[in-house]
C-alpha cells in the first residue's frame, strides 16, 4: 500500500516552548518511517505579526536546526521554507476566492490576535489559516499532526478541500487532524487555565526548548498549584498539578498513575523538581545537537535547498493542476 503524506510546520516566532514540542515536533519524528513526511517552517505566517527583519532570519535556523536535533532526517522527509516554494502564495490566492470573511472572522486565534495586536490586524491575520489549507491542500496531505489549537484551522482546511472539489472535480485529498491524546494542550505555568504560549509576557509562564536546568527548576518551582498538598491528576479542581503531571508523564515516560503513586505523601516541592529534572534530561541532548547544526550554516542551506526542489516538484504538479481546472490557460 501506498504511504500516506503526512504535512506540519510551526512558526519562526519565538523559541518554542515545550508545548510546540509535545504538542507537534516530538510527534513528527515518531511518523517519519510510516509515512511521506513533510515539514515546513511556516516563515510567511509569521510576517501576520511584526517581525524584526534580522530576528525572524535567525530564529528560522534556529528552528531548522532545532527540527534536525529533535530527531527529523532530512533523508526520510522533506524540510523546507514555506517561503521558498512560491506555489504556497499561488494556492492562497486561489483558495481566497472560495473563502468567506465571515468564516475567518469567526476564528477563535484570529480573535484572540487582534485582541493581542490591537495596533496591527491585517489582511494576513485575517487570511493565517486560508494560507495553512494552501499548505495542506498543495500536497495531497492525508494527516495534519498538531495541537488542539489548530483544529479550527484544520477544519477550514477541510472546508475548502470540499468546496473547491465540488464546484470543480476531486482535486484536493480532505486531511484529518491528528491530535496527541496526551500533550495536546500544555497550560500555562502561571495560569493553568490558559495555554502555553511562547509569546507570553511573562517569561515564567512557559518553557522553551532552550532553557537552562537552572531556569527550568526556577520556573516550575514557582507554577502555580493549589493549597492541598496531594499530586493527583483532577483536570476540573486541580489544573496546575494535572498540568505537570501530563509534562511530568510526557518527559518521564511514566503513566500518569504511576506518578501519582510516586509522590503518594510528598509535597509539591519534591513533584516540582521531579519534573523540572524530567524535562532538563530531556532538553539539554537536544540543545547541545541545535548548537551544533546551528554553528554549519552551510550544512543548514543544503537541507534548506534539497528541501525546496523536493517540495517544489510536488507543489508545482498540484498548482498546474488547479489552474488548468478552474480554467487559466497554460503556459
Ligand atoms: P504563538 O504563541 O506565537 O501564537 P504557538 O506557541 O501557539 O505560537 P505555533 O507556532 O502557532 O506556536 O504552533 C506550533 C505547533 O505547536 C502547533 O501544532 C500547535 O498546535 C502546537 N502547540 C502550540 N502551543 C501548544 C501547547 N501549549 N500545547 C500543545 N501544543 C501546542
Ligand atoms: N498555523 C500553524 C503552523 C502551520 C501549520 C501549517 C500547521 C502553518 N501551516 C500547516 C500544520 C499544517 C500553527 O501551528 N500555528
Amino acid at each position: 500500500m501506498e504511504k500516506k503524506t503526512v504535512f506540519s510546520a510551526v512558526q519562526p516566532s519565538g523559541v518554542p516552548t515545550i508545548g510546540n514540542y509535545v504538542g507537534s515536533i516530538k510527534n513528527w519524528v515518531a511518523m517519519q518511517d510510516e509515512y511521506n513526511c513533510i515539514y515546513s517552517l511556516a516563515d510567511l505566517h509569521t510576517l501576520t505579526v511584526k517581525q524584526v527583519p534580522a530576528e525572524l532570519r535567525q530564529r528560522s535556523y534556529e528552528l531548522l536546526a532545532l527540527y534536525l536535533a529533535c530527531g527529523i532526517d532530512p533523508e526520510k522527509s522533506i524540510v523546507f521554507a514555506q517561503s521558498h516554494v512560491h506555489q504556497h502564495a499561488e494556492l492562497t490566492w486561489v483558495l481566497n476566492t472560495i473563502t468567506y470573511p465571515g468564516e475567518l472572522q469567526r476564528m477563535t486565534q484570529f480573535k484572540d490576535k487582534s485582541r493581542n495586536h490591537a495596533d496591527n490586524i491585517n489582511m494576513g491575520l485575517l487570511d493565517y489559516p486560508v494560507l495553512m489549507a494552501a499548505d495542506i491542500l498543495l500536497y495531497g496531505t492525508d494527516v495534519v499532526p498538531v495541537g488542539i489549537d489548530q483544529k479550527q484551522h484544520l477544519e477550514i482546511a477541510r472546508d475548502l478541500a470540499v468546496r473547491f472539489n465540488n464546484r470543480y472535480s476531486p482535486t484536493f485529498v480532505v486531511p484529518e487532524p491528528l491530535i496527541p491524546k496526551v500533550g495536546a494542550k500544555i497550560m500555562s505555568l502561571q495560569d493553568p487555565d490558559k495555554k502555553m504560549s511562547k509569546s507570553d509576557e511573562n517569561v515564567n509562564a512557559f518553557i522553551s526548548v532552550t532553557d537552562g536546568t537552572d531556569d527550568i527548576v526556577r520556573k516550575f518551582k514557582r507554577a502555580v498549584t493549589d493549597s492541598e498538598a496531594e499530586v493527583r491528576f483532577d483536570e476540573e479542581n486541580k489544573k496546575g498539578v494535572s498540568n505537570l503531571l501530563t509534562i511530568y508523564s510526557l518527559f518521564s515516560g511514566k503513566s500518569i498513575p504511576d506518578a501519582e503513586k510516586e509522590f503518594e505523601g510528598k509535597g509539591y516541592g519534591d513533584f516540582k523538581l521531579a519534573v523540572a529534572e524530567s524535562v532538563a534530561a530531556v532538553l539539554a541532548p537536544i540543545n547541545q545537537e541545535k548548537n551544533k547544526m546551528l554553528a554549519d550554516k552551510g550544512y543548514l542551506q543544503s537541507v534548506l535547498k534539497k528541501g525546496m526542489e523536493q517540495a517544489e516538484y510536488l507543489a508545482n504538479k498540484m498548482i498546474r493542476k488547479v489552474y488548468k481546472k478552474i480554467g487559466l490557460i497554460e503556459p
